[in-house]
């Protein structure tokens, strides 16, 4: 069994202070994998002293030095492509199939900031000043346990790309995945104090860092709950914070799309990640008049989706990370019930032969309207409800009707009119035909979704304070 007893703080792997220990639970089979021991708040105030005081000198890093540094990380993270594969389908039961994707998309992002950074302008122009956009100081980045590593990569690179400094906390569930990240930014040969990493429990390290002065900016992903209670924390201080929260993502297929291809696409969507994404079409919304043949086609692509060990290269849908996101799940699933929802396929309860694992049977609602908790909430499990609608408008209308507003999606034979419902739909990222993905285009969330942006220019200037020299 496993004991990871290392913070990475100024430049070296040290004890944390901290005494608690907590247990690394496989989700495939329910079984210890290990134990993390916890960092506290002493930990994470020498932590930020650590990044303080780095900031003074790679603030003022050449763009050259820094395109260095991010290359390194590439390099060292590339040597370890099975490692990053197989941890993330141990500890937090990714499926092959995920947990690759989810590591390639690590590896583009990080090439899009070093192209970014090659061209992007740190002095401006603006009106008849020079405008400097100097970095923001240190930042505090908070991450949850689903893909953990590229959210710590994503933005650990902007922080470098801006001459920034950071303080990474991810969920203390990911600790073998932070494992092997550190050492790779370890063998990157950063300057010490530009980055620093302590496992801990959100309401300790992570409070400390959104109450902490010197942090000048939280970058965080994770619920909208928690979302709200460091935002109040932060403010206090002033913090710039970029918030990626929860999502209901609407998926809209318009009667001309080619349902054959559209529908296999919208499961595929609702279950990425087994269900465990922020930006899953949780609502699929189809023409009334289309029910039968939608209820069919969902049947029978349900019918071919493998749920079961993640590391089999076949499976679709693998555990949920925890007993309690399992739970979770389960008690949406009867929430729905309870609501007068009907169950096409799935249910609650496990697959059968997946009993000691954390395995939900891929679920559709039925006869669903937008009122409901099922359609309200985020469930974060594989649970997909179909609404029906008469008009494009109304299709809009109940897209729109969310407090969330991260990612959308739409299907159509037509571009020019998907593109015309796209414009109307109030998400950060709307997809149209397809599940394409654009590491420069801005990424974050319409009202409780979040605030601000991450990736390209704009994930880029969120890390960075304009200063006017006016003459
Ligand atoms: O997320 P949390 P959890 C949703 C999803 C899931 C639920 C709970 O619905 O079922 O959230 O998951 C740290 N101050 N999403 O518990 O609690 C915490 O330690 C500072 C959506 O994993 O939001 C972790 O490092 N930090 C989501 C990080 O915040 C605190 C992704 C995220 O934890 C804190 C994950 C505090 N008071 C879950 N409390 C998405 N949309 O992608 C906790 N943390």
């Amino acid at each position: 069994m496993k004991t990871i007893d290392k913070a990475y703080i100024n430049g070296e792997f040290v004890t944390p202070k901290g005494t608690e220990y907590f247990d690394l639970i496989s989700p495939t089979t329910n079984e210890k994998l290990g134990q993390v021991l916890l960092g506290n708040i002493e930990d994470t105030q020498n932590a930020i002293a650590a990044a303080k005081e780095a900031f003074k000198t790679f603030s003022k890093t050449s763009i050259a030095e820094r395109i260095k540094y991010l290359q390194n990380i590439q390099t060292s993270i590339e040597k370890r492509k099975e490692a990053f594969i197989n941890v993330m389908i141990e500890e937090y039961g990714g499926t092959f199939q995920f947990s690759s994707i989810s590591y390639e998309y690590m590896l583009k992002g990080l090439e899009s900031t070093i192209n970014l950074l090659s061209t992007y302008k740190f002095n401006k122009t603006m009106g008849k000043s020079e405008v400097q956009m100097t970095p923001i100081g240190v930042v505090g980045i908070i991450i949850p346990w689903n893909s953990s590593n590229s959210f710590i990569c994503s933005k650990l690179a902007t922080a470098i790309a801006a001459g920034c400094t950071t303080v990474i906390k991810p969920s203390e569930m990911s600790a073998q995945q932070t494992e092997l990240i550190t050492e790779c930014l370890h063998e990157a040969g950063l300057p010490k104090g530009v980055f620093n990493i302590v496992n801990g429990l959100g309401e300790i390290v992570g409070a400390e860092i959104s109450r902490n002065p010197d942090i000048a900016k939280i970058s965080f992903t994770g619920s909208t709950n928690v979302g709200k209670i460091i935002a109040k924390e932060a403010i206090n201080t002033m913090k710039r914070i970029t918030l990626e929260l929860g999502g209901k993502s609407p998926n809209i297929i318009l009667d001309d799309a080619d349902f054959s291809k559209a529908i296999p696409m919208a499961i595929i969507a609702a279950y990425m990640n087994s269900g465990q994404a922020c930006i899953a079409a949780t609502r699929l919304l189809i023409p009334e008049n289309r029910l039968e043949e939608v209820k069919t086609l969902v049947k029978e692509t349900i019918s071919n989706t493998i749920v079961g060990d993640p590391k089999n290269e076949t499976t679709n849908i693998g555990p949920m990370v925890s007993k309690k996101q399992y739970e979770r799940v389960q008690n949406y699933i009867q929430i729905g019930i309870n609501e007068g929802a009907e169950i096409l396929t799935g249910g609650l309860g496990k697959p059968q032969g997946l009993e000691k694992g954390n395995f939900v049977k891929p679920t559709v609602f039925t006869n669903v309207n937008n009122q409901m908790r099922i359609t309200r909430e985020e469930i974060f499990g594989p649970v997909l409800s179909i609404l029906t609608y008469k008009t494009e408008e109304e299709a809009i209308e109940i897209a729109n009707d969310t407090t969330y507003g991260l990612q959308a999606y739409v299907s159509s034979s037509n571009e020019k009119r998907a593109h015309t419902i796209a414009s109307q739909i109030n998400a950060g990222r709307v997809l149209i035909n397809g599940l394409g993905h654009d590491p420069m285009a801005p990424f974050g969330g319409f009202k409780q979704s979040g605030i601000g942006r991450e990736f390209g220019i704009l994930g880029l200037e969120a890390y960075l304070e304009p200063k006017a020299l006016i003459k």
